[in-house]
């Protein structure tokens, strides 16, 4: 009962965590499908529906059960409290309410796979296709309830995280002390906030059209599809920061604490950056649609604010190399994540500049140039920086820390396989290859046998790192909760230096 019921915040995130890893499992299959498919011309699945449900499955899993849960769930619940001396949450039931409302939404979108011929609408669930002529089953409704509830289960989460953050500092504990994880995690949570209602709004008058007769988004009854595109965009562009700003966080410790430094190079510039990345996100979501039909003025404002936020990113970028400049790097495990992050992000953020031209996005849109430039920043950045932070704060949860000797292979082998994955894409998708297709002419062959090739390193690596927790699970290693050694309580909270006891940075009892 214990696990059900608990209002701790590390049991809670390590449910997070558990919950987080396994969804990443169920994607990662998804994903080995997916190249399985495209590994050459012909057809395996032998149905364009069913291979668009795969995808489906595969984006929605990793962004709101896999990523979400590990990086907000798992990581803000473990560390938040810790970093600002705070006991617990603000509202530890509404926190445990949080996790448990996300394995329902998880049944109710893989049950929506197995109805009829499943949900084949994209993670964008643009209408007409996701409306009653595109989706005449219920396979969509429970899809869109499963996001609904994902949805509700984050904005309690946010509200959480803004009131611990907010009110549950000691005195004298001013918010711009709070380290950089803690101030990741307070724009993430306002970006939740704002962004996630008007998810909840589109999904509920999508279900409206399906189900009650209403055409928000049919032009027949006077709707415009269009509409929808906007409304899920001003959701979905902040919603990609929301999956990389606490990697950012957990990335600037990383790199600090292993520069054996106190702070990260520029601590109140980059509290400054992350939130003008914040805020920019808001205004910027119409690079997604500049294929519409949008008018040349507000095609040349979305392109200029868009390209705006590489400044911001810019700052980023370069405090984490000033950070470590000059420091006698010790090369740890977490610290060869975390600069494969800085070097596969900006790669992925460089063509998100690239695709923000409007003229350019007018060829590239829909192609596998988006493709590679969305996982060049996720699955390189995002899931890099949650590596990064397995390792790098595994002693404080499982009061152990990874073998280096598999870790450092294990990092291998992902970067290999996955730059062998996606650095293909970008040839693909300049030589007209669509996303979302089964199949393709037989001269793009090459590129996709080679990603494929790639992939299943990257799945093999997978397995290798469930070898490397069992390693540590299993290994009686030398405990790591002595003073002299990691985590340093001060490198944990930032500024100021610390007056933290030991005792809360016990391990959870597993
Ligand atoms: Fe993105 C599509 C533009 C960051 C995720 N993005 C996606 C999709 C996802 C995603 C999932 O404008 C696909 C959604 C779908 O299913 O359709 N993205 C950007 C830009 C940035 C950016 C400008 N994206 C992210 C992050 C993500 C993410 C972070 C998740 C983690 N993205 C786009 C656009 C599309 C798009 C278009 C739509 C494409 C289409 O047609 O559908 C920026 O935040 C990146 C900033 C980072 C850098 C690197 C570090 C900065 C340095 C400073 C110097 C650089 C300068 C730039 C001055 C820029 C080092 C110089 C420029 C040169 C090219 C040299
Ligand atoms: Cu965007």
């Amino acid at each position: 009962m214990r696990w059900f019921t608990s209002t701790a915040h590390k049991d809670i995130g390590m449910l997070y965590f558990i919950f987080g890893f396994w969804s990443a499992f169920i994607g990662t299959s998804l994903s080995t499908i997916i190249r399985t498919e495209l590994s050459h011309g012909s057809s395996l699945i032998n149905s364009g529906s069913t291979y668009n449900m795969i995808i489906t499955s595969h984006a929605l899993i990793m962004i709101f059960f896999a990523v979400m849960p590990i990086l907000v769930g798992g990581f803000g619940n473990w560390l938040i409290p810790i970093m600002i001396l705070s006991p617990d949450m603000a509202f530890p039931r509404m926190n445990n309410l949080s996790f448990w409302l996300l394995p329902p939404s998880l049944t109710l979108l893989l049950t929506s796979s197995m109805v009829e011929s499943g949900c084949a609408t994209g993670w964008t669930l643009y209408p007409p296709l996701s409306s009653l002529l595109g989706h005449p089953s219920p396979s969509a409704d429970l899809a869109i309830f499963s996001l609904h509830l994902a949805g509700v289960s984050s904005l309690l989460g946010a509200i959480n995280f803004i009131t611990t953050i907010s009110t549950m500092r000691p005195t004298g504990f001013s918010i711009e002390k709070a380290s950089l994880f803690v101030w990741a995690s307070y724009i993430t949570a306002f970006l939740l906030l704002l962004s996630l209602p008007v998810l909840a709004g589109a999904l509920t008058m999508l279900i409206m059209d399906r189900n009650f007769n209403t055409s928000f988004f049919d032009p027949v009854g006077g709707g415009d599809p269009i509409l929808f595109q906007h409304l899920f965009w001003f959701f979905g562009h902040p919603e990609v920061y929301i999956l990389i700003m606490p990697g950012f966080g957990i990335i600037s410790h990383v790199l600090a604490d292993n520069s054996f430094k106190k702070f990260t190079f520029g601590h109140l510039s980059m509290i400054y950056a992350m939130s003008s990345i914040g805020g920019l996100g808001f205004l910027v979501w119409a690079h997604h649609m500049f294929t519409v039909g949008l008018d040349v003025d507000t095609r040349a404002f979305f392109t200029s604010a868009t390209m705006v936020i590489a400044i911001p990113t810019g700052i980023k970028v370069f405090s984490w190399l000033a950070t470590l400049t000059g420091s006698p790097n010790n090369m740890s495990l977490s610290q060869i994540w975390a600069m494969g992050f800085l070097f596969l992000f900006t790669v992925g953020g460089l063509t998100g500049i690239i695709l923000s031209s409007s003229s350019l996005d007018i060829t590239l849109h829909d192609t596998y140039y988006v493709v590679a430039h969305f996982h060049y920043v996720l699955s390189m950045g995002a899931v890099f920086s949650i590596f990064a932070g397995v390792v790098h704060f595994m002693p404080l949860v499982l009061g152990a820390s990874a073998p280096k000797k598999l870790g450092v292979p294990q990092f291998l082998l992902t970067f290999l396989g996955v730059n062998l994955t996606f650095f293909p894409h970008h040839f693909l998708g300049l030589m007209g290859m669509p996303r979302r297709y089964t199949d393709y002419p037989d001269s793009f062959t090459l590129w996709n046998s080679i990603s494929t090739i790639g992939s299943t390193m990257s799945t093999i690596s997978l397995v290798m790192f469930i070898w490397i927790l069992w390693d540590t699970l299993t290994q009686n290693r030398k405990s790591l909760f002595s003073i002299s050694d990691f985590p340093k309580p001060e490198y944990l909270l930032g500024m100021p230096p610390c007056t933290h006891t030991m005792n809360e940075l016990s391990p959870v009892s597993l």
